[in-house]
C-alpha cells in the first residue's frame, strides 16, 4: 500500500487504472461532496494490472457534485512491433498450355473431335457404313467400314493416333481402300493380332460369286494372309455365296474366321485358321 499527498483545490488529474478509479469513487462521493478540499489522500495498490489500461479522471471537489469525465483506455504496457519485411508477391506464371478437355466419367466420349458428329472418322462424300471396331495391346483403336467413294465398294481402315484419325498405310481410307478391286467388297470384320498387327477380312464379289477376302497390314502394305487370301477365290473359294465373316486372332496369333455359306438350300457356317 502506497500513500500519496496531492495538494489540489478544483481538480484532479489523475492517471488510474480501472479497478482503482471504481474502488475510489464512492468515497470520495460520499465523503467530500460539497467541500473545497486543499489537500486529497488518495491511495491505491501499485499493480502491473494497474499500469496496463490507465483511465483520465477529472474530478471536481470545489463546491458541487464530483464529475466524471473518462476517456477510453489505451494500451500503453507494449507495443507492436513494426514488420521488417514485407514479402513481395512472386511473378505470376501464366500457362503456356490450353488444359485439356475435361472428361466427364460416366458417359460416352468422343475419339478426337468431331469423331461422333459431321462427318465423322470417315470424313467423305460417298457412302459410309458397315463399321468393324478392335483395339491394339497398345490401346490404338482400329475401324474398318465399307466405303463406296472410290466408284465401288471398297474396305477402308482408319487409326486413332491419340489426335485423330489416320490412315494405316497410304490410301486405307481413300481410293480403292485395302480391297483396291472391281467387285463389291462388303462387310469388314477387324481384329488386331497380339504383336499389333490389323488383320480384316470382308465379302467380296470380285470372283463371281461372294467370296472372303482377308488382309493383314505389315508396316509398309496391306498384304495378304497366304496365297491368294484377296484376290479370285479367296479363302472361301466355293461357287456359293459365302458373306458376313467373322474375324478372331487367337492369343497365340492365329487367325480364325467364320462366315455364312450357301453351300446348301438351307445355308451353313463355315470356319477356317491360318497356320
Ligand atoms: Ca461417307
Ligand atoms: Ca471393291
Ligand atoms: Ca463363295
Amino acid at each position: 500500500m502506497n500513500i500519496h499527498l496531492f495538494p489540489y483545490k478544483l481538480a484532479i488529474v489523475m492517471v488510474l487504472s480501472l479497478a482503482m478509479l471504481e474502488r475510489l469513487a464512492l468515497p470520495m462521493q460520499g465523503g467530500f461532496a460539497g467541500r473545497e478540499l486543499n489537500t486529497l489522500f488518495i491511495d491505491w495498490e501499485e499493480s502491473e494490472q494497474s499500469h496496463a489500461f490507465l483511465p483520465l479522471v477529472v474530478r471536481d471537489f470545489g463546491g458541487g457534485q464530483p464529475t466524471v469525465t473518462e476517456t477510453p483506455p489505451v494500451e500503453t504496457a507494449t507495443s507492436t512491433p513494426e514488420p521488417t519485411n514485407t514479402p513481395t508477391p512472386t511473378q505470376t506464371q501464366t500457362p503456356t498450355t490450353t488444359p485439356s478437355k475435361t472428361i466427364v466419367p460416366g458417359r460416352w466420349q468422343e475419339v478426337g473431335a468431331g469423331s461422333a458428329k459431321g462427318g465423322g472418322i470417315s470424313q467423305n462424300d460417298g457412302s459410309s457404313g458397315l463399321p468393324s471396331l478392335a483395339i491394339a495391346p497398345d490401346g490404338t483403336p482400329y475401324v474398318a467400314w465399307r466405303d463406296i467413294s472410290g466408284g465401288d465398294s471398297e474396305i477402308y481402315v482408319r487409326k486413332f493416333d491419340g489426335n485423330m484419325w489416320v490412315e494405316v498405310g497410304e490410301d486405307s481410307a481413300s481410293g480403292g481402300g485395302i480391297s483396291n478391286n472391281g467387285g463389291a467388297s462388303w462387310y469388314p470384320s477387324l481384329d488386331i493380332a497380339p504383336d499389333g498387327t490389323p488383320y480384316v477380312a470382308w465379302q467380296d464379289d470380285s470372283n463371281g460369286n461372294y467370296e472372303i477376302y482377308i488382309r493383314r497390314f505389315d508396316g509398309q502394305a496391306w498384304v495378304e494372309v497366304g496365297t491368294g487370301s484377296a484376290s479370285d477365290g479367296g479363302i472361301s473359294n466355293n461357287g456359293s455365296a459365302s458373306y458376313v465373316p467373322s474375324l478372331a486372332i487367337a492369343p497365340n496369333g492365329v487367325p480364325y474366321i467364320a462366315w455364312g455359306d450357301d453351300s446348301t438350300s438351307d445355308a451353313e457356317i463355315f470356319v477356317l485358321r491360318y497356320e
